[in-house]
């Protein structure tokens, strides 16, 4: 059932039918998620110092706020389509939330395999309040994602990681938003990397858009690991990840080669940036352009911070940057890490004009 007005917004697989793995067949589990904003961040820009204009594709403002949801729609609706009883996935947060969700709507059962003590609340709460079976590993990321592909996809199991290679082609969609959005390809991407899904996605995007002649160049892929994860910069699997961002808590990702690929073929770059950094941005961001990400987004921001202060962003260019989550995903960390603080003051209104200075 889709809204009567042609036009009304209905998610990204009805939008981008043409370049996804579907069929008539094949049942659409959507929440209507894509169609996110494209805002404009001129205050940051101004107050780094720079002369671009900056582009926030904020992915938060899905239906459960991070950008999991372009390829959740696509997962669930193909584990529907082969007849999968459960779906199952390991996650540092977003993935189970997402995963929960879209399962919950498709009437299957999800099963989602957690680091226990590192994940977010605003995302556990999801996965809680869509039933969920949570598993908390005893371990990191890795060590979970290493137990959803040691029991593999069967005939009733459907594992929602983004080795299933039909998430990454719902997330693509989000490259060819940006283009749609801003009438042609940017000439820097900037995301923050993980499990390096996402960089893979987009620059899938970006590419196909190019292909079909609707965009006439594609844009430098730019990928940011925080310091204490970032085996792709390093060179290595990362045995014990460290990082406040805990999104991008992860030493060993699932599509390692796709980014590299994705960072050499743009001619861009996958870098890193410390967790000191990344709390810099985090700030920034939100104060100066009141839109709130969660941690793991900020670590692109920081990353165009240097960028900027070496001189590898050209005037007037035009760069991109997905927020990833919304910053109420973590809501303990906005807390923690906030400069403001509850001013207590009487019920009278001469207190509360001291408090305000006036
Ligand atoms: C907010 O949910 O891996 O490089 O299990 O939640 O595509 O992995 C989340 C990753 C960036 C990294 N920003 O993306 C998970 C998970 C946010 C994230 C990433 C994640 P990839």
């Amino acid at each position: 059932m889709t809204p009567t007005n042609p036009n009304a917004w209905s998610g990204i697989i009805r939008r981008y039918a043409e370049f996804l793995p579907v069929s008539e067949k094949t049942p659409i589990v959507s929440l209507c998620e894509g169609n996110t904003p494209l805002i404009p961040a001129p205050n940051f820009v101004r107050i780094i110092g720079g002369n671009f204009r900056l582009f926030l594709k904020y992915e938060g403002l899905n239906p459960t706020a991070s950008f999991k949801d372009r390829g959740m729609s696509l997962a669930i609706s193909k584990a529907c389509e082969k007849d999968a009883r459960i779906v199952i996935c390991a996650s540092t947060g977003n993935t189970s939330a997402s995963a929960a969700a879209y399962a919950a709507r498709a009437r299957l059962q999800c099963a989602v395999l957690l680091p226990h003590g590192n994940i977010a609340m605003g995302k556990l709460s999801q996965a809680m309040a869509h039933n969920a079976l949570i598993i908390g590993i005893e371990g990191n990321f890795d060590d979970a994602l290493r137990l959803v592909r040691e029991l593999g996809n069967t005939a009733k199991l459907e594992i929602v990681n983004s080795i299933n290679p039909v998430r990454i082609e719902g997330q693509k969609t989000a490259a060819f938003e940006i283009c749609d959005q801003l009438g042609q390809a940017p000439d820097f991407h900037f995301l923050p990397v993980g499990n390096a899904g996402n960089i893979t996605a987009y620059w899938r995007g970006f590419e196909e858009y190019h292909e079909r002649k609707l965009t006439d160049r594609r844009p430098k892929m730019c990928g940011y690991q925080a310091a204490g994860a970032a085996p792709i910069v390093d060179g290595h699997p990362i045995e014990n990840p460290e990082t406040i961002a805990t999104a991008i808590r992860i030493g060993n990702p699932a599509s390692w080669q796709s980014a590299v690929a994705a960072a050499e073929a743009s001619e861009g770059w996958i870098e890193k940036v410390t967790d000191e950094a990344i709390e810099n941005a985090y700030r920034l961001i939100a104060h100066s352009e009141g839109v709130f990400a969660e941690p793991a987004c900020a670590a692109p921001l920081a990353g165009l911070i240097r960028c900027h202060e070496a001189g590898r962003i050209p005037e007037a260019s035009t760069v991109t940057l997905t927020l990833t989550g919304h910053g109420l995903k973590d809501c303990d960390f906005a807390l923690q890490h906030s400069e403001s603080s509850i001013v207590p003051v009487k019920p009278n209104a001469a207190d509360l004009l001291k408090a305000l200075g006036l």
